[in-house]
């Protein structure tokens, strides 16, 4: 039994239905099975109709999966979820089943740099058109919208640079085109910020990283009104085949059940690190919406509880000094990904955004001497001393 007035931190630990009605079970058992017995071969025929209720094939829906969709909903605010292999494969059938052939949709232009390929390698390859804006000025995305504009699509914090979107002068654009806004909130989580409740359609995750937390599964979710999902649900996910396997589902509904906790403690560290780094003499900038300085720090305190902990930042010097920093690192992790308990640090020009050309890197404004860093949930003065200790080292 959910009891609606109970708060993000009870719910998080106790949202999905939990106790197992059939066994007592109180961790979500893995329904490892791929196919499911019908009562009779009318049964079988009706839930093909989609005239009762229950499970066909592990492809199309499972309980733990399922058990899953219904906690990230209640979670970020919304009717149903949706679960995929990866995050990428829940872009990709977001995309796919609101846009046909010579349509478009308009995305940020900061974005992560798999999403970034994704719209502008594969997408043209199906006819269709991503258009790439500064988000950060919603007079560019506005008027990048036209007659055949089926999505808005934009992620804050952004990936790599912590560039900030104003969801609600985002949801305003789309409400007035009738345009649904989809917000990738891989970044923030739904323990720091709920898109739904601002009045956005969707919200994406890579569930990869903070829903899991403990990066041992690659995962994604959307979440939006009931009858959108079952729309994906059956146009695509079904067709296309990237489901997740219940064994990963369940790896998030144990990750969920401590997110909670594990944000508060990566926002902690996050701006710990972000304030060492803001006066090291070797740094030219930093990059975290919880400081003052930062460009987004307003619109970030009001659409945002805590400010996340993901911070990057740029070395006085260039690629390869940053890249040499990196090397130099003895705890922090040399690693792409996010949102594990462990520090992880990556290089995004040459790795998570090397499918930007050297002129979008330019435009989406990550430069070649930046670094970014996924702050884990050690203790705080260890990740310093290991950044400084590494700083000592570049010349
Ligand atoms: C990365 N990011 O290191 P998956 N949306 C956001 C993301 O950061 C990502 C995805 C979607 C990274 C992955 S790079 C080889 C590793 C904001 C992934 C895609 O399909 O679950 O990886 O999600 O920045």
């Amino acid at each position: 039994m959910i009891k609606k007035n109970w708060s993000f931190d009870t719910l998080a630990v106790h949202g999905s239905e939990g106790i197992d009605p059939h066994t007592g079970a109180v961790s979500t058992p893995i329904y490892q099975t791929s196919t499911f017995a019908f009562h009779n071969s009318d049964h079988g025929e009706a839930l093909f109709k989609g005239e009762a209720e229950g499970f066909i094939y592990s492809r199309i829906s499972n309980p733990t999966q399922q058990c899953l969709e219904r906690e990230m909903a209640f979670l970020e605010g919304g009717e149903a979820g949706l679960a995929f292999s990866s995050g990428l494969g829940a872009i990709s059938a977001l995309v796919l089943t609101l846009c046909r052939t010579g349509d478009n949709f308009v995305s940020s232009n900061t974005i992560y740099g798999g999403t970034h390929a994704n719209f502008t390698h594969f997408m043209p390859r199906v006819g269709i058109e991503a258009r790439e804006v500064r988000a950060t000025h919603l007079d560019e995305l506005e008027a990048a919208i036209d007659d055949k504009t089926r999505l808005i699509f934009i992620e804050t914090p952004a990936n790599p640079n912590l560039d900030i979107i104003d969801v609600a002068g985002c949801v305003r654009i789309a409400r007035k085109h009738g345009i649904p806004l989809a917000v990738d909130n891989t970044f923030a989580s739904p323990a720091l910020q709920r898109p739904l409740e601002l009045g956005a359609e969707i919200v994406v995750h890579s569930a990869t990283k903070y829903i899991s937390g403990h990066g041992d599964t690659v995962a994604g979710i959307l979440i939006g009104a009931a009858e959108l999902m079952t729309r994906i649900r059956k146009e695509t996910l079904t067709h296309v085949g990237f489901c997740i396997s219940p064994f990963n589902a369940w790896l998030l509904l144990r990750g969920l059940k401590t997110l909670s906790i594990r944000m508060r403690k990566h926002c902690e560290n996050a701006m710990h690190v972000a304030q060492y780094l803001s006066f090291h003499p070797k740094i030219e900038k930093v990059y975290y919406p919880g400081l003052s300085v930062h460009p987004g720090h307003d619109i970030a305190r009001s659409q945002m509880s805590d400010f996340g902990g993901m911070v990057a930042f740029e070395l006085k010097g260039n690629r390869e000094d940053a890249k040499h920093l990196i090397d130099g690192l003895e705890l922090c992790v040399s690693a792409v990904s996010l949102g594990d308990c462990d520090t992880l640090v990556c290089h995004p020009a040459s790795t998570t955004h090397s499918t930007y050309s050297t002129e979008q890197l330019v435009e989406a404004g990550i430069s070649e001497n930046m670094v970014r860093i996924s702050v884990g949930i050690e203790d705080p003065r260890d990740i310093c001393s290991d950044l400084g200790q590494a700083l000592k080292r570049i010349s």
